[in-house]
């Protein structure tokens, strides 16, 4: 009888198997003097993964499959930890929310709205002057104390290479590392050695016909044209949360993010994660109600739900990085009561 592979075995047969990104060894480089500074000094760092990761089709990729996540979870909960007195390491999908610049960016008015002419000079209207200033105070802060490392990925390899080498770069800060989880990390995809070179063409008589579709390794291609329609054979991504946990970042606090549609499905699902995983804390969301209640299901206190008035649900959810940092041992004598904006 075979036996499935160790979870080592899996591990070493994605991460050889699913290049790594170019932009790697010059992040890793950011990452350890990042660490290494705040190390030094006994500060708490924490790694936010935010937005969604990318499943290319193609290695020249014209076509991927790709998830809702905008990232307001995780650049909204960075900027709580950086007022909570972390160092924060934000890992996000290019181009998606970020830190502070969420406040102007992704919204339904473009950011000039905000600005005005007067005297021939670009200033920040009136009624915006307020808030601008304040949000600006913050990020001057986080850019003044190097407390704000901005990383990226794409594609779901990238993020998985990036978490890994950021996750055992954090080692040494032992308990003082904290993972908050929140990127939306697919759980299918086309590994490297069964994706087609160039774009997926969409009739067969223009369809690569070389048996492998451009690949070297002779496997059959995941994704292919037949007749007129398009056929995706994707695989399961191996479930890393299990390596991190035992392996990656044996002592750091690790938060992770569950998100379903069906009501019915949320609490059990975050309860066999935690029970699989065996880490900190999992934070259940519904995509309908994500911006305004949250669930934690945690091994100490079971299951406790966290909700904020509906109409204030472009803020966040503040109180969950409050209560992650407290429960991290973060500020323990300042922290404030976990808030609800
Ligand atoms: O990025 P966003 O604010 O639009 O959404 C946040 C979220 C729903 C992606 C996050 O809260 C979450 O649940 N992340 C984990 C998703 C998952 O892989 O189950």
């Amino acid at each position: 009888m075979e036996h499935p592979p160790t979870a080592e075995a899996t591990e070493s047969h994605y991460f050889i198997n699913n290049p790594p990104p170019k932009s790697l060894k010059s992040n890793v480089t950011l990452a350890r003097e990042f660490i290494d500074r705040h190390a030094e000094i006994g500060r708490r760092v924490v790694l936010v993964t935010s937005g969604g990761t990318t499943v290319p089709l193609e290695t020249q990729t014209v076509r991927y499959i790709d998830n809702f996540s905008a990232g307001t979870r995780g650049a909204t909960s960075a900027e709580y930890f950086l007022q909570e007195g972390y160092a924060v390491i934000f890992l996000h999908r290019q181009f998606s929310l970020l830190p502070y610049s969420r406040h102007y960016s992704h919204n339904t008015r473009s950011f000039l709205d905000f600005m005005k002419e007067e005297n021939g000079r670009v200033v920040v209207d009136e009624q915006h002057q307020e808030e601008m200033l304040r949000v600006l105070r913050q990020y001057t802060e986080a850019k003044r104390e190097n407390k704000l490392l901005i990383l990226s990925f794409v594609t779901i390899t990238e993020y998985l290479w990036e978490l890994r080498e950021v996750a055992k770069l954090m080692q040494p800060l032992g308990p003082k590392a904290l993972f908050y989880l929140a990127a939306a990390v697919s759980d299918f995809f086309v590994p490297h050695d069964r994706m087609v070179e160039h774009k997926i063409q969409s009739s067969e008589e223009f369809s690569q016909t070389n048996g492998n579709n451009g690949n070297s390794s002779g496997k059959p291609p995941a994704a292919r044209t037949e007749g007129r329609s398009l056929v995706i054979d994707l695989e399961p991504v191996p479930k890393f949360l299990k390596q991190l946990v035992d392996g990656w970042a044996p002592e750091g606090m690790i938060v992770s993010f569950k998100l379903e549609t069906d009501p019915s499905m949320l609490v059990r699902k975050a309860q066999y994660s935690l029970e699989k995983y065996a880490h900190h804390l999992v934070i259940g969301n519904l995509l309908m109600t994500r911006k305004w209640e949250v669930v934690f299901v945690s091994t100490m206190e079971g299951e406790k739900w966290i909700r904020v008035p509906r109409n204030r649900r472009t803020k966040s959810i503040s109180g969950i990085e409050s209560w992650v940092g407290r429960a991290a041992g973060a500020n323990a004598d300042s922290a404030e009561p976990a808030r609800a904006e």
